[in-house]
């Protein structure tokens, strides 16, 4: 592969990655690139996991703290934390071994909103930045970095970084020159300006990254692909739930609440997900747009259809097909999909500015509409909060979605009160399960627990619910929000017991 590094400053530079990893020092915190499992660093995180490993059998302790976009691989999450090597992680993980290590207690975590934490970083809330990791597609003579297949955090661990390691993926497509709007307004309070965005197109920023060169310590030339996901296809409840929500989203069309081409659109990942952007392919919407954190297959789908003019994320999620079709493409594409900062892709002022439609997964749901989206059990960390709490404040429309019950039926995703919440009442609109959907807007606590039970739970669980209902209402002290608080978690201990949540009630 011909070389992309073209700064002829930083040829004495190129390294192995081993002699890369030497360079970190233990306890150091350390900015990588990567997000959705796209664009992390495919090499030094393996050789720093190898060379900690040799340090811990030599009975010397060597962690470090490891800071990110969202999530990783098993090259970085995976074998960061299986060599036991990771003092604090932020701010979204979904790897099995780190999650497996935070839950036994053996790993620091700090879940934080996307959209927080090049701020709390650039605020100094988080401590000083040692290292920076970050993929790139490439580094043109004059030293501009062209950015890999997300963007995440990376412009702020360039700069707050004392020094720099760059990967050059020549896996990457070089096409993606051009893809990329990183914005370099953003000031601290109390000098912040607007951001001078107002519809999703809107280019603010440039194509390409800076970077101090005297601060690059190392430079590695890699080979290798992004952790492509490859999607199953759309289960029956996914498919209902889509349903369920093209069919609201009609309704408000209907009732002037939404312009036909409705309103740029976010949507997590996952089976429901795409479902449901599967189902708008179908449908009769046109001239979408989107203003999302992650771009994933159907938001390509409805692209090459025409139905999605833009589209506006922070990172690839493509499944191995998707991403052949995206570099097949990529200069079609370009026109349409642009990747960001996430502190822009995800920031609340643009959220709120654009009338978002947000579409997020969640675990659980209680009868007032409160809704935990990260912890199973109240205690056990799944993944993190990621953008769903950036997008479900400020959307104008905030949809959360589930099947009604997990665990061949077991446990019902609606309970009576969630050990955890991630997205409280005041922030949730819109619930949907493949039994239905309840529209909580304007509604009491008393008028929501109604409408959640009636349309959204398992008709097995209904009747245990408006037991619990009934009877907090005759006996809750407070009739506004009515709980049996000696009785609120029994279904989650239940569960714990491995019973079927709401017996014998
Ligand atoms: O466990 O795989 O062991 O069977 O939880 O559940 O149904 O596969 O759902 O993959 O859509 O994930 C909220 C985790 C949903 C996700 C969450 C068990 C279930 C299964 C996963 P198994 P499903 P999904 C922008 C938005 C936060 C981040 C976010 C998420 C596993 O959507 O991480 O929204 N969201 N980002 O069996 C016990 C329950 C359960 C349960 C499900 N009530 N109790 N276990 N499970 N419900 C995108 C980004 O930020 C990148």
């Amino acid at each position: 592969h011909e070389s992309r590094v073209l700064p002829p400053a930083l040829r004495g530079r190129l390294m192995s990655a081993d002699a890369a990893a030497a360079l970190i020092r233990p306890d150091d915190h350390i900015g990588m690139s990567g997000f959705t499992g796209a664009g992390y660093p495919k090499a030094v995180p393996k050789a720093l996991a190898q060379r900690m490993q040799a340090v811990h059998a030599a009975g010397a302790p060597f962690k470090v703290g490891i800071w990110t976009g969202a999530s990783t691989a098993p090259e970085l999450d995976g074998a960061l934390a299986a060599v036991d090597g990771v003092e604090m992680r932020l701010p979204y993980q979904s790897d099995p071994v780190c999650r497996q290590r935070i839950n036994a207690g053996q790993m620091e975590y700090i879940d934080i909103h996307l959209s927080h934490v090049a701020q709390f970083v650039w605020f100094g809330f988080l401590g000083h930045l040692d290292v920076a990791v970050v993929e790139v597609a490439g580094i043109l003579e004059d030293g501009r970095l062209v950015p890999s297949t997300s963007v995440g955090n990376n412009k702020t661990w360039l700069e707050q970084a004392d020094k720099v390691i760059l990967e050059v993926n020549t896996a990457q497509n070089p096409q993606l020159l051009g893809m990329h709007d990183i914005y370099y307004g953003t000031q601290l309070p109390p000098h912040r300006q607007p951001i001078p965005l107002v519809r999703p197109g809107d280019r603010i920023g440039e194509t390409t990254l800076r970077c101090d060169l005297d601060k690059v310590i190392a430079v590695v030339e890699t080979h290798a692909p992004d952790r492509n996901i490859n999607f199953a296809a759309p289960d029956d409840n996914s498919v209902r739930i889509a349903g369920h929500i093209l069919e609201f989203l009609s309704h408000e069309v209907r009732k002037g609440r939404l312009p036909a081409e409705l309103l740029p659109l976010q949507s997590g990942v996952g089976n429901i997900a795409n479902a449901v952007l599967a189902g708008l392919a179908d449908g009769p919407f046109e001239q979408l747009t989107a203003f999302t954190e992650v771009l994933q297959d159907g938001m390509l789908d409805l692209i090459r259809c025409g139905k999605l003019g833009f589209a506006s994320a922070t990172a690839l999620s493509l499944s191995n097909a998707a991403m052949a079709d995206f570099n097949a493409n990529l200069a079609d594409y370009r026109r349409r999909i642009l990747l960001r900062p996430q502190e822009i892709s995800n920031h609340p002022e643009l959220i709120r500015r654009l009338g978002v439609v947000s579409m997020n997964g969640m675990i659980e749901a209680d009868l007032y509409g409160n809704v935990n989206s990260t912890h199973l059990m109240g205690t056990q960390i799944m993944n993190g909060i990621g953008g769903s709490g950036d997008f479900a404040r400020n959307a104008y429309l905030s949809i959360f979605m589930t099947p009604s019950t997990a665990k061949n039926g077991l446990i019902s995703c609606i309970v009576p009160m969630t050990p955890h919440v991630d997205h409280t009442e005041h922030d949730v609109q819109i619930l949907v399960t493949e039994q239905g959907l309840a529209d909580l807007r304007g509604l009491s606590p008393k008028q929501r627990a109604q409408v959640i039970i009636e349309r959204c739970a398992h008709p097995d669980f209904r009747p245990a619910l408006r037991d619990y209902y009934r009877r907090a209402l005759d006996q809750s002290p407070g009739k506004h929000t009515p709980h049996l608080l000696q009785e609120a978690f029994a279904w989650h201990l239940q569960a714990l017991r491995g019973e079927r949540m709401g017996h014998g009630a």
